[in-house]
């Protein structure tokens, strides 16, 4: 029996995330801190462990059939690989900023000016569509502190919260590109392993449908079911059952977290009672 080989983040923002995900698929993975690889003992898969620079070479070259990487890397890379699927974790962006005091009136800002960056490829492809001339100058880590020491105009780089851009007195002023990790895969699966990943695709889509997602239940009298439905507009086809006290109905459905936050008060006002949410695991669509 075949085994599908996937490769992720070794250590940093990705390790954790994308472990999780995997576990939330059922797949049980030993605990083998600084292993290289690491076999799960209940679904034909050993996960290897290594930076995520590399990642997309070696899914390429086939040393892995899968992979989790941010898609800043994966472009960044060039690699001819497949983007399977996105993970809705890690999500960040890669932006332009300058020192905060510096006057910004568009992008010919840059025009002649030298950025910094761990991403030239990226860079240079977006000052291409944006018709800038602009010297890359490449840096691995740290790239926010390059202005203070006046060594560019600017810099180009992973933005999250924006809390690294400010400690170091630089401002946002354009977005490259937003980014998130993915599932990427080699070609050509054939055989055993396209359908062991098929398989694994299913449940990621089930552990994804999930996310943010909760299970409602509420009682309301029977002539107010039509008004709570109207409330929660992304509530579908909601499972109605008579409560044994006359004239009342449980109301059953799947709702958007956010959205029950945004109407928990119309809904108490448009008479629902006894209300319960509560955590969905998995969602089979
Ligand atoms: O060692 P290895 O090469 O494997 O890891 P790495 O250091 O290259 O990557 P790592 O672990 O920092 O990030 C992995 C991936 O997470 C990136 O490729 C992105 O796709 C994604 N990601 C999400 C981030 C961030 N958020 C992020 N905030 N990657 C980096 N940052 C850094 C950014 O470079 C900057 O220094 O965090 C700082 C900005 O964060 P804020 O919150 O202050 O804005
Ligand atoms: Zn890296």
């Amino acid at each position: 029996m075949s085994r599908l080989k996937i490769a992720i983040q070794k250590k940093g923002r990705l390790n954790e995330s994308s472990l999780s995900i995997l576990r939330e698929c059922g797949i049980e993975i030993p605990n083998g801190a600084g292993k290289l690889i690491a076999e799960s003992s209940n679904f034909p898969i050993d996960i290897l462990f290594l930076r995520d620079d590399d990642i997309p070479q070696y899914v390429h070259q086939k040393v892995a059939d899968l992979g989790i990487v941010g898609e800043n890397v994966l472009i960044e890379s060039r690699k001819k690989v497949s983007m399977l699927k996105k993970l809705g974790i890690a999500k960040c962006r890669l932006s332009l900023a300058i020192p905060k005091d510096i006057p910004y009136e568009g992008i010919r800002f840059f025009q002649d000016k030298t950025i910094a960056t761990s991403y030239p490829q990226l860079l240079q492809s977006y000052l291409d569509r944006q018709a800038i001339r602009a010297q890359i100058e490449e840096i691995s880590g740290s790239v926010e502190i390059v202005p203070g020491l006046g060594l560019a105009a600017g810099i180009c780089d992973i933005v999250s919260s924006g809390s690294t851009l400010f400690s170091n007195g630089l401002k946002e002023v354009e977005l490259v590109m937003k980014s998130e990790a993915v599932l990427i895969g080699s070609e050509h699966l054939e055989g055993e392993k396209a359908l062991l990943l098929q398989q694994l695709l299913f449940r990621i889509d089930a552990v994804l449908s999930s996310k943010g997602k909760k299970y409602i239940l509420l009682n309301a009298p029977n002539d107010k079911i039509d008004a709570i439905v109207r409330i929660l507009p992304g509530m579908k086809s909601p499972t109605i059952l008579p409560l044994a006290a006359k004239g009342w109905s449980s109301l059953h459905s799947v709702i958007d977290e956010d959205q029950f936050w945004e109407h928990i008060d119309e809904l108490k006002k448009a008479g629902a009672e006894g209300i319960l949410v509560v955590p969905i695991e998995k969602m089979i669509q």
